[in-house]
């Protein structure tokens, strides 16, 4: 799936010489003008592990780059909706040049902002606040142009589908905007809180959250 996805994004990338590369910039009227997004970002996926030789780094793949709003819907109408990956798998959307890990110098010094859906009730809309996740972050409405986000996670585990907002670092000022824009984003309610909590902390077995909103 990889490859022709590839090649599709490809058909539909700013940098292709087949196309036209026209953008919305030089032309509002133009059918086939281009709608660039602010940043380029990358597609992973983290598929379940079928034996215990495997580790993390062997199962976290990079999909597919892109930078324009017809490539998000090339790809998104393309991969299979987080309602039917298979258990214990991830996907995660990350600035380009960022892996998805706390390794990453981008991420190292941040934490996450997260929220864990049960499944059952969340199963028949997860798709949907997923996707609204995923278009608050490519189009960098989660934040107020703070550069603060570094990306999205979902884990799709036995009982819950977690989504989580990746941050670079942990000041609670910036961090606060992110997380109420995130409550609002998955439409929770006020009892429904989003944590927050520092890679650090995440390693630490048993460890709290540092902020909930
Ligand atoms: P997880 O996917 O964040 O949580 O990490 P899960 O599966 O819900 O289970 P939990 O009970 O551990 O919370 C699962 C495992 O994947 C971790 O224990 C690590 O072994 C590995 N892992 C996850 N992440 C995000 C990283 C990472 O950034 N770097 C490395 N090296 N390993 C990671």
């Amino acid at each position: 799936m990889s490859e022709e996805l590839a090649q599709k994004t490809e058909d539909l990338s700013l940098d292709s010489k087949q196309q036209s590369d026209k953008t919305v910039f030089d032309s509002k009227d133009e059918f086939t003008a281009k709608h660039p997004l602010n940043s380029r970002w990358t597609l992973w996926y983290t598929k379940p592990q079928t034996s215990k030789t495997e580790n993390w780094h062997d199962l976290l793949k990079p999909v597919i780059t892109f930078s324009s709003v017809e490539e998000f819907w090339g790809i998104y109408n393309s991969i299979p909706p987080a309602n039917q990956l298979p258990l214990k798998s991830d996907y995660h959307l990350f600035k380009e040049g960022i892996r998805p890990e706390w390794e990453d110098e981008a991420n190292a010094k941040g934490g996450k902002w997260q929220y864990s859906f049960r499944k059952g009730e969340a199963t028949p809309i997860i798709n949907d606040l997923w996707l609204r996740g995923l278009l608050a972050v490519i189009g960098e409405t989660i934040e107020d142009d703070e550069d603060e986000v570094n990306g999205i996670v979902i884990n799709i585990r036995k009982q819950v589908y977690r989504i989580g907002i990746w941050t670079k670092d942990c000041d609670e000022s910036k961090l606060k905007t992110v997380g109420e824009r995130l409550k609002k984003i998955l439409q929770l309610k006020d009892e429904q809180k989003v944590e927050f909590i520092s890679h650090d902390a995440s390693n630490i077995r048993g460890a709290e959250a540092q902020i909930v909103l």
